[in-house]
């Protein structure tokens, strides 16, 4: 039996974690456990500052985290948001997924449920990240609201060898956001959704558009109904982008990954996105992807896993 096995995450910075959600897979792990490691891998990491570690700060200066995970076989989620001083929210996700009521919890509550189960606490500032915050600080003295970079979700989706599939993400959200403010992230059928039996998929973006159009929850419906994962993609996104621009008058970045459960994958964005994968026959590798203008995406390779 050769089942196939597959994991897709956005972004370029989920290159290592990309391999290792590989190397899990192809030894007989589980998704869940693919897509928890390959986050994990993103968020330990200080030079991403839109993620975990190093994750830039609200306007206040202090480090909110969204994450969620979910279960594609029994659909169980878990979500944090807001969650402060957590060294890494996506396993405090997966821990809440367990529970059938208190799966989703934010701010404070999130943070005493992460000190109580023993999950490892530290502070997520780091100087790096603390002079960018002053920095722009300083380049709004007296102006409007501070502009928003730096500011990419890592999403991961895989499928195991048994046919089960799972979804995680993590995020700083936006720099400069709010006290309080969350994404689509931690948002089931916004930020993430996977169900084993239609697919799986993930946004990265601004929070508050892919949240006008459930974005995730829309692409695992349309693989329901028979699409393929890039044409649930395309159909999904590029005419609500269209649908935004015409009837609210901008539109933010949207990216969204899918794969669905015999290991076929989709994308559709409307910025230059870069995404990574794996499979049985191809090690984890970078490509880049963007909207060829005509309701499609175009892709091409980045590098690999061995380059
Ligand atoms: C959010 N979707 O908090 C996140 C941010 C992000 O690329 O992914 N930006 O809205």
């Amino acid at each position: 039996d050769t089942r196939t096995w597959g994991v897709i995450a956005t972004w370029q910075m989920a290159l290592s974690g990309t391999a290792q959600a590989g190397e899990i897979l192809n030894g007989g792990g589980g998704a869940g456990d693919a897509v928890e490691a390959l986050i994990r891998q993103v968020e330990a990491c200080p030079e991403y500052t839109s993620v975990g570690y190093g994750g830039l700060p609200n306007r206040e200066g202090v480090v909110e985290l969204d994450a969620a995970y979910m279960d594609g076989d029994s659909l169980a989620q878990g979500a944090v948001a807001g969650i402060r001083q957590v060294r890494h929210p996506v396993s405090v996700a997966r821990s809440l997924s367990a529970r059938h009521a208190n799966s989703f919890l934010v701010g404070d509550g999130a943070g005493r449920y992460a000190r109580d189960g023993g999950f490892e606490m530290a502070d997520m500032l780091t100087d790096r990240a603390r002079n960018t915050w002053q920095d722009r600080l300083k380049g709004t003295e007296g102006g409007a609201a501070a502009p928003y970079d730096g500011h990419d979700t890592v999403g991961a989706l895989a499928l195991d060898g048994a046919g089960s599939m799972a979804a995680a993400t993590s995020t700083s959200g936006l720099f400069m956001k709010d006290p309080g403010r969350v994404g689509d992230s931690p948002l089931p059928g916004s930020g993430f959704y996977a169900d084993s039996q239609a697919g799986a998929a993930a946004a990265t973006g601004l929070g508050e558009d892919i949240m006008k159009g459930c974005l995730s929850y829309e692409i695992v419906r349309r693989m329901r109904e028979g699409a393929d994962p890039q044409e649930a993609c395309d159909r999904a996104v590029y005419p609500f982008v269209e649908t935004l621009r015409r009837r609210y008058g901008k539109v933010g970045e949207i990216s969204l990954i899918a794969i669905d459960p015999v290991g076929r994958f989709g994308v559709a964005t409307n910025v230059d996105f870069t995404f990574c994968l794996a499979e049985p026959d191809r090690p984890a590798s970078v490509f880049s992807a963007a909207p060829d203008g005509q309701g499609g995406t175009r892709f091409q390779t980045v590098r690999s896993d061995s380059d």
